[in-house]
C-alpha cells in the first residue's frame, strides 16, 4: 500500500477541491451566457472557434468569423470540438495497476507518491539518464514548457522528445541548416497572392482543409501543382499532378533545379546577395538530365520541362510541403531541395512566395519553439554556453541544472529502454502504441520499463492500458494557455468546461508533481499559464521567434492572433506578416544556405515475398490521428469508414484475384493486418495505401528514419497483399 507522503499546499487544495480550481489553473472569469473565441485544438491552421456557453455550460460552437486564419470556416473535426470531451471513457481519476494487473482508482495524493516515489528512485539509482518523457505538439506552449523545465531543471532528466519527431523534426534541421533557425516564412495570405502553388507531399483538401479554403479564394487563377506518388483528394483538384515514384523526390527536385539553370531561371541578383552555396549546388546538379531524372521519377520528359517551365514563368511561386517529405528515409534533404529551388529562384520574402512548411498538430509550433526537448527553451541551443546562462538568469536557476547537451531522439530513447538504459517513461498526451513506426519495437520496450506513467484524456487509449500510471488530463476548452499555427501565429486557448471527475489540467498535473519533488520553490513564478508566457516572453527575447513586444493574452485575442516575431516596442503590429522580407536570412552571414548531398535508396526496397510499396496517411477530414477523440463523435464515425482497408490499384488487385471489398491481409517483415480490398486507380501499381488511423496500421512499417532529424520513415516500407490462407482465417 502507498501511502501520501508529501502534502504541500497545493495537494492539501485538491483534496478539498477535487475539481482542481485553483491549481495554477486560473477560475473562470467567463459570464454564464458568454461567446468565447479559442483556437481549434486538432490542427495546425489554428482556425478560431465561437464556443457559446448557456449557464455556464457550452452548448455549442460556430467558426469565428472575421478571424484572419478561417475567415468563418470549420472543417467538420473544428465543428465537433467539444464532443470528445463529453466522452463516456473520459480518464476521471488517477488509476494505478495492482499487484494482479489490474488498473485501480486512486487518489491525486497516492498518485502523485507514487509518481515521486518510484520516479526518484529510479534516477537516484541509474542517473539522469534513466528516466525519459515523450510528449506532444497538442498542449499549450505554457504546458509543455513548464512539463520541459520541471524534468530537465527540477527532476534532473536528460531524455525528453515529442510526438513532433514523428512530424516536424525533418523541418526543423531543414530550416536551422539553410536559414539558421527553424523559421517557417510565410503567412496564409501568400495561398491567395500566388500564381504557382506547389504542394508537394501534401493531402491539403484532407490534411488542412481550410487552408485548401484560402487556396481556393486566390484571385489569380494559380497554377496549382500536387506532387504526390498518389491521386489524392488534392491532385484531383489541382491543375498539374506528378504522380512521381514514391521517395524519388529528391532526384526530381534536383532535376528541376537543373532545368531551371538552363533556362536562366535563376535570380542571381537575389542568389549574389543572400545566399551562399549555389556555385556548388549548380556543380551538384549538373548530373541530374532528363533521362536520369524521368528514370527515377517514372515522369516523362515532358512533364518534367512543364513542370520546370510552369515554375520559370510564374511571378509569385509558393512552395508548401508537409508528410510526404517530412517522414522519408532523406527527409531533410528533400526538404532542403524544396527551399533551394525558391532560393535560386528568388522566390521567397515576397507575397505569394516562399519555402513553406506546413504544421501538422495545433501546437507542434510551440513545441518546437518551448518544449525544450531538442532546443532550449526559446529556439536556443543546449550546447551553447551564453544560451544556457541567458536562460538559467530568465529562469534564476543555477546553470548547472541546465544539461550541456540535447535529449536523445524519440527512437533512441526506445532503443535505450530495450537496453535497459532507461527504466521509466513518463508520455503525456501522444498514443505512442498506436502511432510510432514498427509497433513491435515500441511494445517491446513499452512492456520492459519498471514505471510507465501515461497521462492523458482517455484511460482507454492503446498507450494508458500499458501503464502502470495513468494521470487523468483535462483536454482542449477544459485550460488555458496559447498555440501556435502554421503560419507562426500565436492564439489563446480558454476554459468554458469544466475537465469530468478528478481531472487536472497538465498545467496543474506539473506543479503538483512540482511541489511532490520538492522543486516547487523553482517555479513559484510559474503560477498560471499566463505567468509562464511572460516568462516565455522573456526567454524569447533577442531570438528570431522574440514575443517580448506581446500585450499578454489580451493582446492576442484583441488582435486576431499574432505572428512571431514582435519584438518589445513594435509599435504596429501588421496582421499578416512574412519573413525575409529585406532579403537577411539568420546565419550571422546573413545569408541562406544551399545544403544538398547524394541521393540514397530506402532501407527495405520492395521485392521477392513483399512486392508492393506501403504508403500511409490521412485518410479523412473527421479523422484525428489515433482516433482517441474523433472517434468519440458519432457525426465525425460517420464521414469515415471506420475498419481498416487497404487502396490497390487495379491491376495489383487482379493479378492477385482479389476483387473490391474482398478480405484480405497485408504482411509485411514486420507483421500483418486483415483488411478489405478498396480496389482504385488512385494508387498506382506497385503502390499500396493504408490510412494511419487504424491501430493494426503500424505493425507493417518499418524503423527507418532520416539520420539528420530522425524522423520516422511512415511513407515507404514493403508489404504483400492476398486473400487471408486458411491459417489467417
Ligand atoms: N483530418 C486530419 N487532418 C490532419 C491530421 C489528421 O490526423 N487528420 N493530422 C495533422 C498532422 S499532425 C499532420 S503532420 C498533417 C499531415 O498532412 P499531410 O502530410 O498532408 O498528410 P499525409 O496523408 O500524412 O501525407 C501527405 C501525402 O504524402 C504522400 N506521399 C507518400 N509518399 C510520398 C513520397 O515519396 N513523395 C511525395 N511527394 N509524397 C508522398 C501521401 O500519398 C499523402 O497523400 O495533417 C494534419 N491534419
Ligand atoms: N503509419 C503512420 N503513422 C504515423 C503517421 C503517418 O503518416 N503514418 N503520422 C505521424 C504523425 S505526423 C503524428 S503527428 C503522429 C500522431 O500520433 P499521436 O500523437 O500518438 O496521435 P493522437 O491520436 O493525436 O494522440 C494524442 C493523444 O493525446 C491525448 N490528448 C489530447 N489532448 C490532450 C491534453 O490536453 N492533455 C493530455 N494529457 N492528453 C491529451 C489524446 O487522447 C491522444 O491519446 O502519428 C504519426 N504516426
Ligand atoms: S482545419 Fe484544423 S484548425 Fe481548422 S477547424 Fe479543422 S481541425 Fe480545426
Ligand atoms: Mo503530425
Amino acid at each position: 500500500m502507498i501511502r501520501p507522503q508529501r502534502e504541500g499546499p497545493l495537494t492539501r487544495e485538491l483534496v478539498r477541491q477535487p475539481g482542481g480550481f485553483g491549481l495554477g489553473q486560473v477560475p473562470s472569469r467567463l459570464k454564464p451566457d458568454e461567446t468565447v473565441s479559442m483556437v481549434c485544438g486538432f490542427c495546425s491552421t489554428g482556425c478560431s472557434l465561437d464556443v457559446h456557453l448557456r449557464n455556464g455550460v457550452p452548448v455549442n460552437l460556430t467558426p469565428t468569423r472575421g478571424y484572419p486564419v478561417n475567415l468563418g470556416m470549420a472543417c467538420p473535426k473544428g465543428w465537433e470540438s467539444l464532443r470528445p470531451l463529453a466522452a463516456d471513457d473520459r480518464a476521471t481519476t488517477p488509476l494505478w495497476r495492482d499487484a494482479r494487473g489490474r488498473l485501480q482508482p486512486v487518489s491525486w495524493p497516492t498518485a502523485i507518491n507514487v509518481f515521486v516515489e518510484k520516479m526518484r528512485s529510479v534516477l537516484d539509482t541509474h542517473g539522469p539518464e534513466s528516466a525519459a518523457f515523450l510528449s506532444t505538439g497538442q498542449i499549450p506552449t505554457e504546458e509543455m514548457a513548464l512539463l520541459g523545465a520541471l524534468t530537465k531543471f527540477g527532476m534532473g532528466m536528460l531524455h525528453g522528445d515529442g510526438n513532433t519527431r514523428q512530424c516536424m523534426a525533418t523541418s526543423v534541421v531543414a530550416y536551422k541548416q539553410a536559414f539558421g533557425f527553424d523559421a517557417p516564412p510565410y503567412s496564409y495570405a501568400d495561398f491567395e497572392s500566388s500564381d504557382v502553388i506547389v504542394l508537394w507531399g501534401s493531402n491539403l483538401c484532407i490534411a488542412h482543409p481550410i487552408m485548401w479554403e484560402r487556396v481556393c479564394m486566390n484571385p489569380h487563377r494559380p497554377e496549382i501543382i500536387v506532387v504526390d506518388p498518389r491521386t489524392t483528394e488534392t491532385a484531383v483538384a489541382a491543375t498539374q499532378h506528378y504522380g512521381l515514384q514514391p521517395k524519388s523526390d529528391l532526384v526530381l527536385l534536383y532535376g528541376l533545379a537543373r532545368l531551371l539553370i538552363e533556362r536562366g531561371a535563376v535570380d542571381r541578383g537575389f542568389v549574389e546577395g543572400h545566399t551562399s552555396g549555389f556555385d556548388e549546388f549548380v556543380a551538384h546538379v549538373g548530373a541530374y538530365d532528363l533521362d536520369m531524372v524521368s528514370d527515377a521519377t517514372g515522369l516523362t520528359h515532358e512533364q518534367l520541362e512543364r513542370f520546370a517551365s510552369t515554375i520559370a514563368t510564374g511571378q509569385r511561386v509558393s512552395f508548401w510541403w508537409t508528410m510526404g517529405v517530412n517522414q522519408s528515409h532523406q527527409a531533410v534533404r528533400t526538404a532542403q531541395a524544396i527551399i533551394n529551388l525558391a532560393l535560386m529562384t528568388g522566390n521567397i520574402g515576397r507575397p505569394g512566395t516562399g519555402a513553406n512548411s506546413i504544421t501538422g498538430q495545433c501546437n507542434a509550433m510551440g513545441s518546437r519553439l518551448f518544449s525544450n526537448t531538442t532546443n532550449l527553451m526559446g529556439g536556443h541551443d543546449f550546447a551553447d554556453p551564453i544560451h544556457r546562462a541567458k536562460v538559467a538568469d530568465v529562469l534564476d536557476i543555477d546553470e548547472e541544472r541546465i544539461p550541456p547537451r540535447p535529449s536523445d531522439a524519440y527512437d533512441q530513447i526506445l532503443d535505450h529502454i530495450l537496453e535497459g538504459r532507461i527504466k521509466a517513461l513518463w508520455i503525456i498526451a501522444t498514443n505512442s502504441a498506436h502511432s510510432w513506426i514498427n509497433q513491435h519495437h515500441v511494445r517491446e520496450a513499452l512492456s520492459r520499463l519498471e514505471l510507465l506513467v501515461v497521462q492523458d484524456m482517455y484511460a482507454t487509449t492503446e498507450t494508458a492500458q500499458l501503464a502502470h500510471l495513468v494521470l487523468p488530463a483535462a483536454g482542449w476548452g477544459e485550460k488555458e494557455g496559447t498555440f501556435i499555427n502554421s503560419e507562426r501565429r500565436i492564439g489563446t486557448v480558454k476554459r468554458v468546461a469544466k475537465a469530468p471527475g478528478h481531472a487536472l489540467s497538465d498545467f496543474a498535473i506539473f506543479r503538483l508533481i512540482a511541489e511532490a519533488w520538492g522543486c516547487g520553490e523553482m517555479f513559484k513564478r510559474w503560477s498560471t499559464p499566463e505567468d509562464v508566457f511572460t516568462i516565455l516572453q522573456e526567454l524569447s527575447s533577442g531570438q528570431p521567434c522574440d514575443i517580448s513586444g506581446i500585450d499578454g493574452y489580451r493582446a492576442l485575442d484583441a488582435q486576431g492572433g499574432i505572428q512571431w516575431p514582435v519584438p518589445a516596442g513594435t509599435a504596429v503590429i501588421d496582421t499578416e506578416r512574412r519573413l525575409f522580407e529585406d532579403g537577411r536570412f539568420f546565419h550571422p552571414d546573413g545569408r541562406a544556405r544551399f545544403v544538398f548531398d547524394q541521393p540514397r535508396p530506402p532501407l527495405e526496397r520492395p521485392g521477392g515475398q513483399y512486392p508492393l510499396v506501403l504508403l500511409t496517411g490521412r485518410a479523412s477530414s473527421a479523422q484525428w490521428h489515433t482516433g482517441t477523440r474523433t472517434g468519440k463523435s458519432a457525426l465525425l464515425r460517420s464521414l469515415s469508414p471506420t475498419k481498416p482497408y487497404v487502396e490497390i490499384s487495379p491491376g495489383d488487385a487482379t493479378k492477385r484475384d482479389i476483387e473490391p471489398n474482398d478480405r484480405v491481409v497485408v504482411r509485411s517483415a514486420r507483421g500483418s493486418m486483415r483488411a478489405r480490398a478498396f480496389v482504385t486507380a488512385n494508387v498506382a501499381e506497385g503502390q499500396v495505401f493504408i490510412p494511419m488511423h487504424f491501430e493494426e496500421t503500424n505493425r507493417l512499417s518499418d524503423s527507418s528514419f532520416d539520420p539528420h532529424s530522425r524522423q520516422p520513415s511512415y511513407k515507404y516500407c514493403a508489404v504483400e497483399v492476398s486473400k487471408p490462407e486458411p491459417a489467417d482465417r
